[in-house]
């Protein structure tokens, strides 16, 4: 008997308005017109309770504790796991914008520990892949709708980019680091290039944890 294939997990990382919601929006649409059964999501998933509490925290209507909020994201992804696993195992590829990358970034870019941080992310999916979209955030700066949220600010964004490439550093082997100041159709051509490489040899893998 051949190896029984799943869905692949495919992470998309990086600065806000980096470019992420559109490629993973193509990649989908790319791999979905291959024939292969995939699906989008992103974190925070502000449709539950606790996306609510997240949702009212980003949008500057409720303060919450830096070590509250934190563990929130991180509850967030953990609602979501048994649905995800779920549909992984039925041969559903999942392409997600934001994971436990940008719950490690964005707190340590507040002054909190790295390890600490990223102790309640353990035991989650591992990804298959991360395509870490880097940006210069003052470019960023440039593009629509900056500033409206609560991390929206070029020098918060500057020390978020910091963290990731911190991140970047220890997971390099399944990270891939992108330029995200290439045309979108450049950015959307390389993924393409390293997700039709990876998808056959990642889906006949055991599922992992982080
Ligand atoms: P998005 O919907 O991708 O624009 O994300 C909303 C904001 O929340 C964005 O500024 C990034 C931030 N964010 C996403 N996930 C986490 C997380 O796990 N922890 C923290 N502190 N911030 C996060
Ligand atoms: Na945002
Ligand atoms: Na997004």
């Amino acid at each position: 008997m051949g190896p029984i294939k799943r869905g692949a997990l495919i992470v998309f990382e990086g600065c806000d308005r980096s470019g992420k919601s559109t490629q993973s929006r193509r990649l989908a649409e790319l791999l979905k017109s291959r024939g292969i059964p995939t699906e989008s999501l992103n974190f925070p998933d502000r449709s539950t309770d606790i996306g609510q509490v997240i949702n009212s925290y980003l949008t500057n209507s409720k303060d919450l504790q830096d070590e509250v909020i934190h563990l929130l994201f991180s509850v967030n992804r953990w609602e979501l796991m048994g649905k995800l696993r779920q549909k992984l195992l039925a041969g559903t590829t999942l392409i997600v914008d934001r994971y436990s990358y940008s719950g490690v970034a964005y707190s340590v870019a507040k002054g909190m520990d790295f390890d600490w941080c990223y102790a309640p992310e353990r035991g989650l999916i591992k990804p298959d892949a991360v395509f870490y979209l880097r940006a210069v955030p003052d470019r960023l700066a440039e593009r629509s709708e900056f500033g409206e949220e609560r991390y929206e600010k070029v020098e918060f964004q500057s020390r978020v980019s910091a963290v990731y490439d911190r991140i970047f550093s220890n997971e390099s082997t399944y990270w891939h680091q992108l330029d995200a100041s290439v045309t979108a159709d450049e950015l959307h051509f390389l993924i393409a290039e390293i997700a039709e490489k990876l998808l056959p040899k990642v889906t006949t893998q055991p599922l992992d944890k982080l």
